[in-house]
């Protein structure tokens, strides 16, 4: 359902607008992975407020577009200027998401706008971004009546009834199985690729991730059957070209992955399916079960220097990291399992040095690849509010050199890739420091005879 034009019929009470606000300075970053698609954040959402309010949709880069140049920013603020003029607020409660820190200066924009339009119309604003930085909403109290940090679906109900009356909203943690992602719902129209979310939480606290600002360091997950259920149900519609299992660690329980993979097999599912997760506790039995089915499965291994895994917080071990991934790595390529390894390169601490070792591994394990079933994607480190790297930026300076440019890049009206990877990950030591981003043309080296190969932005 998408917000309707002034005078229509509807009740008046109880109105929610869920806003997706769009990003102003993506330029090609990540861009294609938003428009037109489902957003799993909203199902839920709407599914904790059903039945007692009217929820309504406001899908900015569906309906607007996701802008990309000076010229195309100008035409989507005032297309977007036009829409809000012309949609009756009024009763509503808005909900922005500021899902990403991309999302910030539209957040702004759209809720000016709509202030402008319906001052007494309230907003709440929630997402990634407001739960790492709230200051940058509550700065302004012109605009933002509530700001929510951490899963929204707990204090929605809250706002809206009034019983939550204070700007700053923390919503408390939960432990059990997170039953609010029952609300997700299959693909109602073809689409290319289609999201959902089985688990949420991580056990990890990688340095340059803000999972665990947003949650517990717990995985907490449907039950194997309900999620593998919720997966064989997308599978049916026919309407997904490929379902994305989006959980920040798929099945980081072995007995449930394997639970899980199995009730997939038994179901015959034939969509694509694609998930990411750690290769640490992968066992004969996922190998097994892997092979049967239509499943891709990606690790974000980072780096295969051990002195980076140590920087990054991968593991305490990472000489056992890399053999066990090397070694995992094999047995999907043997059973005829597409994987693929992520890397960040020009993380802080990076050394040419350590960009060396990790080449030479990702060489060694390329080789011993029989049957091309593997691939490397690579990307460029950057910048995120709310992780372990920005609490420790003054220890990660003394200790490497470290300078981050932009620390708040995504305040900055130019595009943001460059400014949020403007980062010297290592200084003052000649010899060790990174000249230019030549990891590329190593990737590109080693990914040539496998044809497929990505350079992420
Ligand atoms: C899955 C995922 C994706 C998927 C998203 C799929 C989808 N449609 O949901 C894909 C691969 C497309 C993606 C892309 C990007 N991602 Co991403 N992604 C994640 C990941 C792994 C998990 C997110 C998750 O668990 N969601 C769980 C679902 C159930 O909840 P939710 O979406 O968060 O929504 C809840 C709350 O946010 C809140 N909420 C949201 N909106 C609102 C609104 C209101 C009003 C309220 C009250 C609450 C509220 O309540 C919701 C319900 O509980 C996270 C974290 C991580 N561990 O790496 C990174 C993460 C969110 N991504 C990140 C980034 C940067 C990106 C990209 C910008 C760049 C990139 N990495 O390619 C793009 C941007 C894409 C875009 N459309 O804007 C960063 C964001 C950090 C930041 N401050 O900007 C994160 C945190 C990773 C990190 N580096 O730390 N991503
Ligand atoms: S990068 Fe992945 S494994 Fe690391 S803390 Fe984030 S979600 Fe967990």
């Amino acid at each position: 359902m998408s917000v309707t034009a002034r005078g229509a019929d509807r009740a008046r009470e109880g109105r929610l607008v869920l806003v997706n606000p769009s990003r102003l300075y993506s330029d090609g970053w990540s861009t294609d992975a938003e428009a037109g698609r489902n957003n799993p954040a909203f199902e839920i959402l709407r599914g904790a407020v059903q039945g007692a309010v009217n929820v309504e949709v406001l899908d900015l880069p569906t309906q607007v577009g996701v802008p990309e140049s000076d010229a195309q920013r100008e035409k989507f603020l005032a297309l977007t200027c036009a829409l809000i003029d012309g949609t009756d607020w009024d009763g509503a409660l808005v909900g922005i998401s500021c899902w990403s820190s991309l999302h910030y200066l539209a957040t702004l924009e759209v809720a000016r706008m709509i202030k402008r339009r319906s001052p007494g119309t309230r907003i709440v604003v929630g997402g990634y971004h407001p739960t790492a930085v709230p200051g940058d909403f509550l700065e302004f109290p012109d605009l933002f009546d509530h700001v929510v940090q951490g899963a929204g679906e707990r204090v929605l109900k809250g706002i809206l009834t009034g019983r939550i009356k204070q700007r700053l909203v923390h919503a408390p943690a939960t432990r059990g199985a997170p039953r609010e992602l029952l609300h997700q719902r299959p693909p109602e129209r073809p689409t290319a690729v289609h999201y959902v979310y089985l688990s949420r939480g991580c056990p990890f606290e990688c340095s340059y991730c803000m999972e665990s600002t947003m949650s517990l360091r717990q995985w907490r997950a449907l039950g194997p059957r309900q999620a593998a259920d919720l997966v064989v149900a997308i599978d049916r519609t026919g309407h997904a070209g490929r379902i994305a299992i989006c959980d920040p660690c798929f099945g980081a329980n072995p007995k449930w992955r394997h639970a899980f993979l199995r009730r997939l097999v038994d179901r015959g599912i034939t969509t694509q399916v694609w998930a990411e997760t750690r290769p640490d506790t992968f066992q004969e039995e996922d190998f097994q079960l892997l092979q049967q089915l239509p499943f891709q499965v990606d690790f974000g291994i980072d780096s295969a220097s051990e002195t980076m895994l140590r920087i990054m917080r991968k593991t305490n071990n990472p000489r056992r990291y890399l053999d066990r991934t090397a070694d995992v790595c094999r047995q999907l390529d043997a059973r005829g399992v597409r994987f693929c390894l992520y890397l960040i390169f020009n993380h802080p601490g990076e050394t040419d040095y350590t960009i060396h070792e990790t080449v030479e591994y990702l060489s060694a394990l390329r080789s011993s690849l029989r049957n091309n079933h593997g691939h490397f994607v690579a990307g460029t480190y950057f910048y995120v509010p709310g992780t372990a790297v920005e609490t420790e930026l003054a220890q990660l300076a003394e200790d490497h050199g470290t300078v981050v440019h932009e620390p708040a890049w995504w305040k900055q009206r130019s595009p943001h890739h460059p400014l949020a990877t403007r980062v010297d990950a290592t200084t003052g030591r000649p010899g060790s420091e990174i000249h230019g981003d030549h990891w590329w043309r190593a990737m590109e080296r080693l990914n040539r005879p496998l044809g497929a190969w990505r350079f992420l932005r």
